[in-house]
Order: structure tokens, then C-alpha cells, then sequence
């Protein structure tokens, strides 16, 4: 069966443009695409001491399962080249699972809804530009009245610069 899931994607290392758009490559045939969100530079959140993110949400489609999906999206960024590194520190490829359906889960290892979406304006802007009326299955509200609660001052579309 085909679920709709939303994914954030995140990347402050090396070619921050490129990895995003591996990344995006790299998810089909098993996850496929629908919609991609506008590029945003982003100011570190969590972490300060470290280089500016480039941020997308995409919505895409798939069969697997949310524990299959999790297992993929983490051998996705060890195929792009990330390392283990401290919690919320730099990396050269971060794919979140925000929203499987409207399913609400929490295991070890795996919490859906992705558990700080309220407090990240780096995944709300993105996401609203794709699905303002999306609603979070846990804190009863749209992707819209959650980022009206945020500073979204840090956060602006990325033009990459022609080569
Ligand atoms: N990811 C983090 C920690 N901090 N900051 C921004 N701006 N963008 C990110 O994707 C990001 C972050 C951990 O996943
Ligand atoms: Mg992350
Ligand atoms: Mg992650």
C-alpha cells in the first residue's frame, strides 16, 4: 500500500547542493518523489559553533513500512558519506522522516511525527511552502498555525550561484 510520507533533508558539509540532490536521487525506486520544496540556508539550530545548513522538505510515496523506511533513509546517508558525529553537529547529509501518513508512533529509535518539528523553523518554512494545511496528528494543528509560533528569522531561499 502507498503511504505518503514528508521528508526533511539537511546538509552543512562539502557540497551542501549536491548531497541534497543525491539524496533526493538515491530514494527511488523504493521511495518516490512528488514534490520538492524551495532550497533554504538556514542558521545552525542546537549546535551553534558550525557552518550554515542548506534545508528541503520533499513529499513522496512509498511502500515501506516506517521501520523499513527509517533502515533506507540511514543507508542513504552512509552511501553519501556521513560519519557519526555528535548529536546536532555537522553533517554532510541528515534525511528525518517527519510525517508517515497520519500515523502517530514512538519506538526506540524511531518517533513519528519527528518529535521537534514545532521548534525548527528550518523544516516548518520548507514544509509550508508544500503542505500549509498538512495537520499534526499529535499537537492538532496545521504546518501553518506551527510556524506562526516560530522565529523564522535565520532562514531564507538559497538561489545556488551559477557555475
Ligand atoms: N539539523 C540538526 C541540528 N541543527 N540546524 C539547521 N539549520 N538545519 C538542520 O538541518 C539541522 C540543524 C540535527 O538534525
Ligand atoms: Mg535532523
Ligand atoms: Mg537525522
Amino acid at each position: 500500500m502507498k503511504h505518503t510520507i514528508y521528508l526533511g533533508l539537511g546538509s552543512n558539509l562539502g557540497d551542501r547542493m549536491g548531497n541534497l540532490r543525491a539524496s533526493v536521487a538515491a530514494l527511488r525506486p523504493a521511495v518516490e518523489p512528488l514534490a520538492l520544496s524551495p532550497v533554504y540556508e538556514t542558521a545552525p539550530w542546537g549546535y551553534e559553533e558550525q557552518d550554515d545548513f542548506l534545508n528541503q522538505v520533499i513529499r513522496a510515496e512509498t511502500d515501506l513500512l516506517p521501520d523499513e523506511l527509517l533502515k533506507y533513509v540511514k543507508a542513504i546517508e552512509r552511501q553519501l558519506g556521513r560519519r557519526p558525529r555528535f548529536r546536532y553537529g555537522p553533517r554532510e547529509i541528515d534525511v528525518d522522516i517527519l510525517f508517515y501518513d497520519d500515523l502517530h508512533m514512538e519506538s526506540f529509535g524511531l518517533n513519528v511525527p519527528h518529535p521537534r518539528i514545532a521548534e525548527r523553523a528550518f523544516v516548518l518554512v520548507p514544509l509550508a511552502d508544500l503542505a500549509p494545511d498538512l495537520h499534526h496528528p499529535t499537537l492538532d494543528k496545521t504546518v501553518q498555525e506551527l510556524l506562526a509560533e516560530v522565529d523564522t528569522s535565520g532562514i531564507s531561499q538559497y538561489q545556488e550561484i551559477e557555475k
